[in-house]
């Protein structure tokens, strides 16, 4: 029988310039699995605990070596021995180890990190495609594979970046290609339209933390709309038909004391003018698909209203409302204040309960999507595989940039690899398979 033989943990760079943590398990059959864990700079605040070292000496505060060393000294003697193809014991077992709600003993990226390995080892012993495995691990019944579409950030501003929008993401999301490469393929053309359209009237075309374009001198937060509906024209695509808009304000980064504050605009508007304010987008641009974060993260009431008036028209999604945790996504459900749910691995800090999430979602009807992190992303691709798994209606990722970038490599490669046996989730986003 094949063991954990052991689990070694490292700090590694992240996209953001400051560590993060990558995990390696080694069996008995001597086959390994790697994964890394990425973090958000908007990140929710009920999310799963990130252990920082705080030590100011070392990479202002933000080193990885307490992670570290608990994924070493504390979490690997518990686990090394065991056979790894029980993930959902595993990850009870570290859970009930770290002893907390939110992981903040042993850290939800020490936890995280182990839990992905610990999955990537065994499918690979298994000699199963990630995303196979981890239908299989958990006996998920879902019939066939659809391939979610592309959510690119293509401006970004708020958090992400310095003097572009108060308002954190500005996506494109292709809907109309056969395959899931061609929908990789309208993007991304639609992401270089831009940058030439942003040239010609003279912006600046720095990126932002994701990869898009964080353009300085914008006059409001309506702004980037007419240069991205410019740019899929120029691209030769049809806003509607190859692709959707879809928005992810972030607003629990603007929000204080019961006040949005949209500083391009001088505006310090209440929930309900908030509410307002996307339901006019909403109407004036019929190509927006898909709503993310237009509340704070603890605005219930104003959720519940604002999906009772749009959520007929576009898909109303919970970040960092739910972060990926099936206690907050079933008061989500009993509230009707969403419609869909992003999911981020490292929000919740494991892969069972990230799994039991997206399920749980499914159960309700609800689209997932899987994202990247904003704060601090790597080359792992398990985003790409957990989507495919779950039959997510898109993945959300940035345009340029190798973390971002690998994370459509490997959808494309997915493709191949199922050959005729996918296809792009395309318009029925919104349809569980
Ligand atoms: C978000 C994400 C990813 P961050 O808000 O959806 O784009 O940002 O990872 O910084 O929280
Ligand atoms: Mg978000």
């Amino acid at each position: 029988m094949t063991k954990i033989k052991e689990i070694k943990a490292r700090e590694i760079l992240s996209s953001g310039s400051v560590p993060t943590l990558e995990v390696k398990v080694t069996l008995s059959s001597t086959r390994e699995g790697i994964a890394s864990v990425p973090f958000g700079s908007s990140a929710g605040s009920h999310e799963a605990f990130m252990l920082l070292d705080k030590d100011p000496s070392r990479f202002m505060g933000k080193g990885m070596l307490k992670a570290v060393a608990n994924v070493n000294e504390k979490i690997a003697p518990e686990l090394i021995g065991r056979e790894p193809y029980d993930q959902r014991g595993i990850d009870q077992l570290i859970i009930e180890l770290d002893g907390t709600e939110n992981k903040s003993n042993l850290g939800g990226n020490a936890i995280l990190g182990v839990s992905l390995a610990v999955a990537r080892a065994a499918s690979n012993e298994k000699m199963m495609p990630f995303y196979e495995y981890i239908r299989d691990v958990f006996g998920l019944h879902i019939q066939g594979w659809r391939l979610p579409n592309p959510m690119m950030v293509i401006i970004e501003g708020g958090k992400h970046a310095n003097n572009s929008t108060d308002l954190q993401e500005y996506m494109i999301s292709p809907i109309g290609g056969e395959s899931a490469r061609k929908n990789v393929r309208i993007g991304i053309e639609t992401y270089l339209a831009l940058k030439k359209i942003l040239k010609e009237k003279g912006y600046n075309t720095t990126v932002g933390n994701e990869g898009a374009f964080a353009p300085s001198g914008l006059e409001t937060n309506e702004s980037p709309f007419p240069l991205i509906i410019e740019a899929v024209e120029k691209a030769g695509y049809k806003l509607g038909e190859d692709v959707g808009i879809s928005l992810d304000p972030a607003v629990s980064e603007i929000y204080e004391d019961g006040h949005y504050t949209l500083e391009k605009e001088g505006k310090n508007l209440t929930s309900q003018e908030m509410i307002d304010y996307f339901v006019n987008w909403v109407e004036k641009y019929p190509d927006i698909i898909v709503l993310e974060d237009p509340l704070d993260e603890d605005d219930w009431d104003s959720w519940v209203k604002i999906t009772q008036r749009i959520g007929n028209k576009v898909a109303v999604m919970g970040d960092d409302l739910t972060v990926t945790n099936p206690k907050r996504l079933q008061k989500a459900i009993d509230l009707k204040a969403i419609n869909s749910i992003l999911i981020k691995l490292n929000q919740i800090g494991s892969l069972t309960e990230c799994v039991d999430c997206c399920m749980l979602a499914r159960k309700h009807g609800m689209m997932t999507v899987v994202s990247h992190r904003g704060g601090g992303e790597t080359n792992d691709t398990s985003m790409v595989d957990l989507a495919v798994a779950v039959g997510s209606g898109f993945i959300k990722v940035g345009p340029s940039r190798g973390e971002r970038t690998c994370k459509y490599n490997r959808l494309m490669e997915i493709e191949e690899e199922l050959g005729g046996e996918s296809r792009p989730t395309g318009k029925e986003y919104m349809k569980t398979i």
